[in-house]
Parts: structure tokens; C-alpha cells; sequence
């Protein structure tokens, strides 16, 4: 029997529609659901791979348990009751033994549920969630809540101009973004790109910054100051709306452009050019970029200098500019923040957040403090911070806690929908750190290099075996599972329920599936999932200026350009830029590690460490690649496609050398997430996992690190090339 059924893809963030063609209850062909209210119609050539990721013969199907050394790759398949009763009792015991800060977490990119595993663990006990977010999109959520009590999105559809500040969507959003800001080019609206790279962006841009990696906040301190002296600013909402802007005046007084382009290594009537150009084209959009969030030392200043330059513009909350606050009656859903159960988390668990004590921002003092301001406003208009994404432990501190039992020991680990050995810095001691659980715990599609070192391996669903509720500040969708989940694939949601159950939560946990939850989150705007599916989703409406309302969602109510929150918690309340350690200014460090160094680039159609073992993904990269611009390889003899290392002070990685112009002669573009699940594994190196990760070059060591967030570095470092 043949059908057709709807269902969705979340192989990476957009969630485009699908139609799953079925026959025998089989997929057999899955193209663009043109009635997706969202994506109408368009996948990216991920999203065609859908039926090789369901059906692919490495696809975890039940859970294991380990019998071998950790990385051995022996298992026994066991039943899901059994492990999670086993799981149950061993962190029953540890929890005994330690205290429930001993189980720790660690956090990919926005894949799964998440509310779930806050959830479990504040009900558990244990404030020790770690991962991608010090870097990636929560530091600058936590920062613009900090600065205007909220977080902004660029209104695209009716922007004068767009700025591209470390962003790439032709490579990392390629069905929503970048065709509108094709689309948009065409008529007219202007654009600066800003990248070391010249990325197909630059070539559309009508000017193109070619920086030097990880000076972006001396460019925009020198923006703010060329706005300021010219009278560039918004004179009234400044007046009005702001504090600090006479601080901020003196703060970036000293960024003339000839020191600026000094840093940067761009022309200094280029940096006023691009000043005058983006204040003059309003309303205008500084994207969020990943180039930015992962500076590491000057990261959060950047994030705060962004929103600092949004505000004094006009830009905030305007048609076509930098909109806040949820759109009706979509804010009126129950969001994440309610469901994380963040209450249950007593002041004294809190307090043990592991790396809090360095990062106060970033773990529970700072988001408390965003938190207590946000009460001013109602949450159907602005929610909460999510704890999920903007109070969390610091990796670094977790993984010391493993290794040396300081400040307490942490003996258990989670990881699900991440991949700690591919994504975080400092390879080895991650890995070292993970060999010494005494249980850890993994859930993924895939038996990944993290997971060969686990205890218990469990088979998650993908998208189209599970139901998804999306929700953004305009709109909220039902994204539906396309076929019942194949072998003993179970929701991420089924994994933290099925825990807590052991574990005397039950009375926490009351709808038995995920689309119960659904339907509890949906009850305030009178829908279930399913009657969000059967109208297609659920459209907001907007209004502009909507702080001439409510005010900002601030400790004073306005725009803290000078921020008290950073203020209270010893952190600098201005922005100013810092020379990173590891630069070509540093004479001692280019003798030996010439070119400047960035890592994770995105590329399609891999997503972070996946598609590694799906054959098409494979066919259009084969092999991981360093990107280098001809000059610089033709002095080191070294040609196209051949094999080379790539040398940082940390270590050294192989992979292959392809030539492009579009490289700053003066850099080295470094791909991130390889591993090699065609190889073998071993108890010294799972999968290749050493070999050619872009991890094993990035440090995250303290003075690396960003002092507000401790972001840590993927770019912005220094390294060298040698045949291999
Ligand atoms: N050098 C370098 N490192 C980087 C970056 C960089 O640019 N350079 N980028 C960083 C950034 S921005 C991020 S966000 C992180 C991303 O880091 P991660 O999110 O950890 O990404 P992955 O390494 O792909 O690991 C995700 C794992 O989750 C599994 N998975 C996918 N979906 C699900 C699901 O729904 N449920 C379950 N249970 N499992 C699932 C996948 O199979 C995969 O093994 O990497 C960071 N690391
Ligand atoms: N195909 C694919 N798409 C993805 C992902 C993926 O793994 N694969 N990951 C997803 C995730 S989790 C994220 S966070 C996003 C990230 O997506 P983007 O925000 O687009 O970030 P990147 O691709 O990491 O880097 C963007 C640009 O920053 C530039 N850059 C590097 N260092 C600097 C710097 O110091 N300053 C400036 N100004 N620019 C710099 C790089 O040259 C690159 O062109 O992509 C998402 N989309
Ligand atoms: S992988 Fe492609 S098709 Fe799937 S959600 Fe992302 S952009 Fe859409
Ligand atoms: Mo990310």
C-alpha cells in the first residue's frame, strides 16, 4: 500500500516540512512539503538524505551495554527496563554517596526537546548542565537580556540593510536565510559582510571587511565611536531610553580609525565608510554570526558592543529593524522556561554549579539577575531566559571535577544529542575525562567516539520517528513524526521520563507522551498538537515599539548600555578590546605558528560531527579539508589535494589541503567534526577521533576565555602547516 504522509526534518534548526512517500510501511522517497507554512517546499541536500539516516545500518536500534574496555566496541544488547533500571540505581547510589551534583550533562546545538533534560535534572538535584552553550547563541541571549531584556531577531523582510558579522548562511542556513537575503538583495537592500573569508556573502555585499579574526570589537567600538562624534545616533531614543551613553562616549573615544584599521588589518577610511554606511541605511540588522560568539576573550564584549550599536541606531524593536518581545497570541504558550521546573533546584544545589564561581554571569547569579528584571514585563510579551541555554556549568570546570575530584567529585555524565569529543576544546582531556566516569550514559542516532566510551548506549528516535512542537516569537508549528519509530527507538522525552520515574519524580512527569506535553504547553491559546497541525500553525501578530509600553526588561527598565548587571558581578560594564594571547602581535607565538587560525567554518551538507557514515554525504566530502590561499601554499611547496598537518601549540591534526582565494593569505581555515565511523575503535582512540578533529588544536584554558561567559576559542588562534 502506498501513501504520502507529512512530517519533518531537524537534521539541523529550520525543521523543514517533508513528505514522506511510504510503501509496504516503508519510506521510500521523501521530497519539500510545498504546505509547510515555513519552508513551503524547499530541503537542503541534508534533508534529502532523510531515508539514509532512518534506515542506515549503523543506526543505534537498541540499547547496549557496555562488556569491553571503554572504546573497545564490545557490547551486549540489553532491554530498555534493564538499563534504565540500572542507570536508575546507579545514580540512586552515587547521588547517596556524592550529593546529585556528581551526575553531570553535556549540551549540543538545539536538536532535541531540552526542556526534558533541565527538567530531570533540577528535579534530580544537580545544577551541572555543560556544553556548546558558553559559545554558541546563548552568550549573546544572556547578554541582550542583559543590555535590553531580551533577545533580538533581525526583521529581514523589511530591512534597508543587513550586516553580516561572522555569518555564513549560504553554508549554515541554507532554506531560510540565505534565499532571503537573496531575494531581498535583489530589491534593493544593502548589505556589509564582515569576514575573513570571502564567502559567496562578501561577493553580493557592497562592502566586504576582510578583518583580521577575532579583533571584530575594536571594528565596532570604532563604529560607536564614528556614530557618536558624526551624530550618527538616534538622538531622541538615546535621551529617552538609554543609560550610560556619555560612559560610552569616553569608552570608545580612543578607537580612532587609524588604531582600528592598525588592529584590524583594515583600511581606516574603510572602517568609517562602513560606520557612515550602516548608520545612515535605516532600519538596519546586525545578524548573530558564530564568527563572533566564538572569539573566546572578547566574545561576550563583541555580543554587548552588537546590541550597544543596534540601540544607540534606533534600530531596537522598529519594522525592518532588531525586533524584542513575542508576538500575540504566540506568547501567550507555555514556553520552555516554565517546563525546565527551574524552582525545584534548591539556593544550595544552585550554589554548587560547577565553574559559577568564575563565570557568575553565566550560571545561576547572572541568570537570576535577568530573570528579576524580566518580571517587570508580562511573559506573554517577553519569557523568561531560558536556564537551559544561559545558566550552565563551564565545561572546563566539569571536566576538572572528573580528572581531580575538586571541588567535589563528579562520577556520572549524560550526554545526549552531543558528541563531547568532536564539539568541545581540548580533545584530550575530554577524553581523559570521560574514560574515568564511573557511569556515563549516552543517547544518540549514531555509536559516535563519545559514545564508545559509554556505560549504557540508547537508541534515540530521529524527527520523522518523533512529534516536535516549535516555537518562535512569531510563530508556532506542529511538526508531526512521519512513521512510528523503528527496533527500540524511543523520544529524547522517553529517556528522561522513563529516568525520573526511577527516581521518585513521578508526580512531575504526568503526560505519559511528549504530545501530551504538547497539548498541556498549547492549552492557554485553546489548541491541542493536533489542532495546531490540522490549521497549519499558529501566525502572531505584531506590534513596533512595544518598550514605549512596557519599558525594557532591565534592572532600570532602559537600554543599559552602561550594564549594572556586569557592574554588580565585577565584570566590565563597557566594552573594550583585548588583545588575545595567541596573535600575530605576539612575535614569539608567529615565529613558530605564522597564520591565523579558524576551525568550523560550516560546509554542507555535513551538520557538526554527522553524515560522517551516510555514503552520498561522503561522495561530496570525502576527506577533511584545511582551506588555504595559493601564495601562502605555493612558498610552503605544498599543492592541492595533498595531505598536510596542521600544527597549533596544542597538537597537531591531518588533513587535506585545498586551495582558495577566498582565504586571507595570512589564515588557515580549519573544518571541525571529523571522525571516521568506517574505521575501527580502540580503548586509545575511538573512531580516529585524534586524527583530524580541528578539537584537538582549540585550547579552553582560562585565559582563553571570554571573562564575562568563559566562551572559549574555535577561531581566533594560530597555527602552522607541514606536509604530512
Ligand atoms: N572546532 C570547532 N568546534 C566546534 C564548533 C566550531 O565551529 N569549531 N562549533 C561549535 C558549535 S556552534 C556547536 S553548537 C557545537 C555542536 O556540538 P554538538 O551538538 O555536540 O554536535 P555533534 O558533534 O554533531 O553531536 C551531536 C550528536 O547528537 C546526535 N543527535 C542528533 N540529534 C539527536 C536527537 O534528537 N537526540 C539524540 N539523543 N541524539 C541526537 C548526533 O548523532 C550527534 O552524534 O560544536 C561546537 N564545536
Ligand atoms: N552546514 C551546516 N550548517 C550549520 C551547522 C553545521 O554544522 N553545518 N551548524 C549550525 C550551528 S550550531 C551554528 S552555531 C551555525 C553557525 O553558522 P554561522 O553563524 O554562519 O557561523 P560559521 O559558519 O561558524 O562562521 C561564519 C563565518 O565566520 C567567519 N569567521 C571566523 N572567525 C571570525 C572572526 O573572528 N570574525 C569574523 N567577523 N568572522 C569570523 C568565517 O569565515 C565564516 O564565514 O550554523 C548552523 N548551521
Ligand atoms: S537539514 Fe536541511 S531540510 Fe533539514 S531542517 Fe535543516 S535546512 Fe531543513
Ligand atoms: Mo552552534
Amino acid at each position: 500500500m502506498a501513501e504520502t504522509r507529512r512530517t519533518y526534518c531537524g537534521l539541523c534548526h529550520p525543521r523543514c516540512g517533508l513528505l514522506f512517500h511510504i510503501e509496504d510501511g516503508r519510506a521510500v522517497k521523501v521530497e519539500g512539503d510545498p504546505k509547510h507554512p515555513i519552508s513551503r517546499g524547499r530541503i537542503c541536500a541534508r534533508g534529502t538524505l532523510m531515508i539514509d539516516h532512518l534506515y542506515h545500518p549503523d543506526r543505534l536500534n537498541y540499547p547496549l551495554k557496555r562488556t569491553g574496555e571503554r572504546g573497545e566496541g564490545k557490547w551486549e544488547r540489553i532491554s530498555w527496563d534493564q538499563a534504565l533500571d540500572v542507570v536508575a540505581q546507579s545514580l540512586e547510589t552515587l547521588r547517596k554517596k556524592y550529593g546529585p551534583e556528581t551526575l553531570a550533562f553535556t549540551h549540543g546545538t538545539y536538536r532535541t526537546y531540552h526542556w526534558d533534560g533541565r527538567r530531570f535534572f533540577n528535579l534530580f538535584g544537580s545544577p551541572n548542565m555543560c556544553g556548546a552553550n558558553n559559545i554558541c547563541m546563548c552568550p549573546s541571549q544572556a547578554v541582550e537580556y542583559t543590555t535590553y531584556g531580551g533577545f533580538a531577531w533581525g526583521d529581514l523582510k523589511k530591512t534597508r540593510c543587513v550586516v553580516l558579522w561572522g555569518s555564513a548562511p549560504s553554508k549554515s542556513n541554507v532554506i531560510l536565510l540565505f534565499p532571503a537575503i537573496q531575494e531581498r538583495k535583489k530589491a534593493g537592500m544593502k548589505m556589509i559582510v564582515v569576514d575573513p573569508r570571502r564567502t559567496a556573502e562578501a561577493e553580493m555585499a557592497d562592502i566586504w571587511l576582510q578583518i583580521r579574526p577575532g579583533t571584530d570589537l575594536a571594528l565596532m567600538l570604532g563604529w560607536i565611536r564614528i556614530i557618536i562624534k558624526e551624530g550618527l545616533f538616534d538622538r531622541d531614543f538615546v535621551e529617552k531610553w538609554t543609560v550610560g551613553f556619555d560612559q560610552l562616549r569616553n569608552a570608545a573615544s580612543e578607537y580612532t580609525p587609524e588604531k582600528v584599521a592598525a588592529i584590524t588589518w583594515l583600511e581606516p577610511n574603510k572602517v568609517i565608510e562602513s560606520a557612515r554606511f550602516y548608520a545612515e541605511n535605516k532600519p538596519a540588522v546586525i545578524s548573530w554570526g558564530f564568527g563572533i560568539d566564538k572569539q573566546g576573550l572578547n566574545a561576550s564584549q563583541s555580543a554587548r558592543a552588537r546590541s550597544i550599536l543596534r540601540a544607540i541606531t534606533g534600530n531596537l524593536d522598529v519594522e525592518g529593524g532588531e525586533l524584542l518581545g513575542w508576538s500575540d497570541p504566540v506568547g501567550a504558550i507555555i514556553d520552555f522556561v516554565v517546563m525546565e521546573l527551574n524552582e525545584a533546584l534548591s539556593k544550595e544545589q544552585r550554589s554548587k554549579q560547577l565553574g559559577a564561581a568564575e563565570y557568575p554571569f553565566f550560571g545561576f547569579p547572572g541568570w537570576e539577575m535577568n530573570l528579576q528584571a524580566n518580571k517587570r514585563l508580562p511573559s506573554h510579551y517577553m519569557h523568561p531566559p531560558k536556564a537551559n541555554m544561559t545558566s550552565v556549568a563551564h565545561g572546563r570546570a566539569v571536566m576538572e571535577a572528573i580528572l581531580t575530584g575538586k571541588p567535589y567529585p563528579v562520577t556520572a555524565m549524560i550526554s545526549l544529542a552531543s558528541n563531547p569529543l568532536l564539539s568541545l576544546p581540548n580533545t584530550r582531556q575530554t577524553f581523559e575525562a570521560l574514560k574515568s566516569l564511573r557511569l556515563y550514559v549516552v543517547s544518540d542516532y549514531y555509536l559516535t567516539p563519545s559514545a564508545a566510551l559509554a556505560d549504557y548506549v540508547f537508541p534515540a528516535a530521529s524527527t520523522v520517528e518523533r512529534d516536535e512542537l516549535w516555537l518562535s516569537a512569531d510563530f508556532c508549528i506542529a511538526c508531526p513524526k512521519g512513521v512510528e519509530p523503528l527496533y527500540e527507538r524511543r523520544d529524547d522525552y522517553q529517556f528522561w521520563r522513563s529516568l525520573g520515574l526511577r527516581l521518585g519524580q513521578e508526580e512531575y512527569w504526568p503526560w505519559p507522551t511528549v504530545k501530551e506535553a504538547f497539548d498541556h504547553r498549547l492549552a492557554p491559546v485553546g489548541l491541542t498538537f493536533e489542532g495546531l497541525l490540522e490549521r497549519n500553525g499558529l501566525f502572531g501578530k505584531r506590534g513596533f515599539r512595544r518598550y514605549e509600553e512596557f519599558g525594557f526588561g532591565t534592572p532600570s527598565g532602559k537600554v543599559e548600555i552602561y550594564s549594572s548587571i556586569f557592574e554588580k558581578l565585577g565584570l566590565r560594564p563597557l566594552p573594550a578590546y583585548q588583545e588575545p594571547l595567541e596573535t600575530p602581535e605576539n612575535a614569539l607565538v608567529k615565529r613558530d605558528y605564522p597564520l591565523v587560525l579558524i576551525t568550523g567554518s560550516r560546509f554542507m551538507p555535513m551538520y557538526h560531527s554527522e553524515q560522517r557514515q551516510i555514503r552520498f554525504a561522503r561522495k561530496i566530502v570525502a576527506d577533511p579539508l584545511v582551506n588555504l590561499h595559493p601564495d601562502v601554499a605555493k612558498n610552503l611547496g605544498l599543492k592541492e589535494g595533498e595531505w598536510v598537518y596542521v600544527v597549533s601549540p596544542r597538537g597537531r591534526i591531518r588533513l587535506k589541503l585545498h586551495l582558495s582565494e577566498a582565504i586571507h593569505p595570512q589564515m588557515a581555515d580549519v573544518q571541525h567534526g571529523w571522525w571516521f565511523p568506517e574505521r575501527k575503535t580502540s580503548p586509545s582512540e575511538p573512531f580516529g577521533v585524534f586524527e583530524s578533529n580541528a578539537n584537538i588544536l582549540c585550547p579552553d584554558e582560562r585565559e582563553f576565555c571570554s571573562p564575562e561567559i568563559g566562551g572559549w576559542p574555535h577561531t581566533a588562534l594560530m597555527c602552522r602547516i607541514e606536509k604530512a
